[in-house]
């Protein structure tokens, strides 16, 4: 380097003041206790229970026990030195049927755990849809039934009134698309129904519910109330630019991200999303008046979670290549008027999920939307992998797979913040070793392992490794 050039080395600190360290979870992937409090069954525990469904025969009936062990694991948060938890709260643990009063003794257990959070200087910011729909609302139809949304708002207004005063940071939902379209579109996850026109129908609902929520946290929450949805925006990649891979990729990007970040923070769905899917729904009639307006609620923050790349083709692009479903292991499709797009893994390394690890996916994907929505500050609201952990003899896992991974994302997070990028938190997916939906206890995102036959917890290497970014504020070799 000469004296001329400005410097490239990083003089400052590469994360932001002020920004959040954290860690993620969901209600059913660590909570068991399912019949406590008067919980009754949500669509994961109906599905969980259906032979077949999950991997093993898994369930969340127990998970890690993280009802009866919180104060043990915000320890172990504390320890980590971590900021701020991201955690669910489970809707049928609060409104056992989807309706009516709060369930007091259920919502006391959140109390708790914000209590227990708070006098240890962690921030808690709470999701009020991980995915647990109370049972009884999808035998009413589920979030294909537009009264879903509704009853949806009733519960974020339940929830904001009891906890409003200990947790001012909010997410609506997580990865509605999960939800709608490999709830009901695929079929991989709860309820389980394999119908694309119900699966658009479940993505209208969810904005509508997400719209609905964000009015009511706004009239229970004090003015200063952070609010945000978290969605799995997928990083799309066409193979070659040919335009009919570019094609694919823009119906993918329609109907995986758009759907959503259309009527959410555009003003409306996007006439090609509409296109695409007039054959299987009528939009008219699905999108009434006076919805954009509640979808298009302002929030204060975006959360993105992210965990690898979409690469996509045309189907006859793709004729003599390897090739990923896509769907998530289901037969059927959870692309709805994409049917014929080909998804392809990156080369490379992969995870023991099989995705391709790329850290420059996450900062193109932060950079994308700093671009499209400058005003929006942005948290990565999940990121991490599993691997296949090790026990060493002493107990301990030497995950040296997962601190790379973590590395190459936090640096991707802070080439994103050089680049001018608003990103003000980070949360680790996950804290624990958890239910992993439909692939049951086999796969281990945590930082934090568990033994699942004494629910035992301990550190891996990857969760020291964090805890020294944390203290420092900086990545190894930066500075
Ligand atoms: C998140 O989902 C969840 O929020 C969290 O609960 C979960 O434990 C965690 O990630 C780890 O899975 O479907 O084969 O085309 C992430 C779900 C993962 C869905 C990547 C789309 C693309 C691969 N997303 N997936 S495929």
């Amino acid at each position: 380097m000469t004296v001329t050039e400005p410097s490239t080395i990083h003089t400052g600190p590469a994360f932001p003041s002020g920004f959040a360290w954290g860690a993620a979870t969901a209600a059913y992937q660590i909570e068991g206790a399912v019949t406590e409090n008067g919980r009754t069954p949500s669509i994961w525990d109906t599905f969980s229970h259906t032979p077949g469904k999950v991997a093993g025969g898994d369930t969340g009936d127990i998970a890690v026990d993280h009802f009866h062990r919180f104060r043990e694991d915000v320890r172990l948060m504390a320890e980590l030195g971590l900021t701020s938890y991201r955690f669910s709260l489970s809707w049928p643990r609060i409104q056992p049927t989807g309706r009516g009063p709060a369930v007091e003794s259920g919502l006391d257990f959140y109390r708790a755990l914000t209590d227990e959070l708070l006098a240890h200087g962690i921030t808690p910011v709470a999701t009020l849809y991980h995915w647990d729909l109370p049972q009884h609302l999808e035998e009413l139809g589920g979030w294909p039934a537009r009264d879903t949304a509704y009853r949806f708002a009733d519960y974020a207004a339940l929830a904001a009134e009891a906890l409003g005063d200990r947790v001012a940071t909010w997410t609506t939902l997580n990865e509605p698309w999960c939800s709608a379209f490999l709830g009901y579109g695929s079929g991989v996850h709860a309820p389980g129904r394999t119908d694309p026109a119900d699966a658009l129908k479940a993505a209208h609902h969810l904005n509508l519910g997400h719209g609905l929520a964000v009015g009511a946290l706004r009239a229970a929450l004090p003015r200063t109330a952070q609010l945000a949805v978290s969605l799995n925006l997928h990083q799309i990649r066409p193979l070659t630019d040919h335009p009919d891979d570019l094609a694919a990729a823009r119906r993918i990007d329609a109907v995986g991200n758009r759907v959503f970040t259309g009527p959410m923070l555009n003003g409306g769905y996007p006439a090609d999303l509409l296109a695409d899917t007039a054959h299987l729904v009528d939009w008219d009639t699905l999108v009434q008046p006076g919805d954009q307006a509640e979808i298009g609620r302002p929030i204060d923050l975006l959360g993105i979670n992210y965990y690898t790349p979409t690469v996509v083709s045309s189907a006859e692009n793709a004729k003599d290549l390897p090739r990923h479903d896509g769907h998530g292991g289901g037969d059927q499709s959870p692309w709805p008027g994409a049917e014929d797009v080909a998804f392809h893994l990156a080369a490379g390394e992969r995870t023991a999920m099989d995705w391709p690890i790329d850290p420059t996916g996450l900062t193109d994907l932060l950079l994308d939307v700093h671009r499209t929505h400058p005003g929006l500050p942005m948290l990565v609201t999940e990121n991490g992998a599993a691997f296949e952990d090790v026990v060493g003899p002493d107990g301990t896992v030497d995950d040296q797979d997962r601190i790379a991974y973590l590395h190459g994302h936090l640096a991707a997070v802070a080439d994103a913040v050089a680049a001018g990028a608003d990103v003000r938190g980070y949360y680790l997916w996950s804290l624990l070793d958890n239910f992993e939906w439909a692939y049951g206890y086999a796969k281990r995102f945590g930082a934090v392992h568990v033994d699942y036959a004494t629910l035992a917890r301990t550190p891996k290497a990857s969760a020291r490794w964090y805890a020294e970014v944390i203290r420092t504020g900086t990545l190894p070799g930066q500075g």
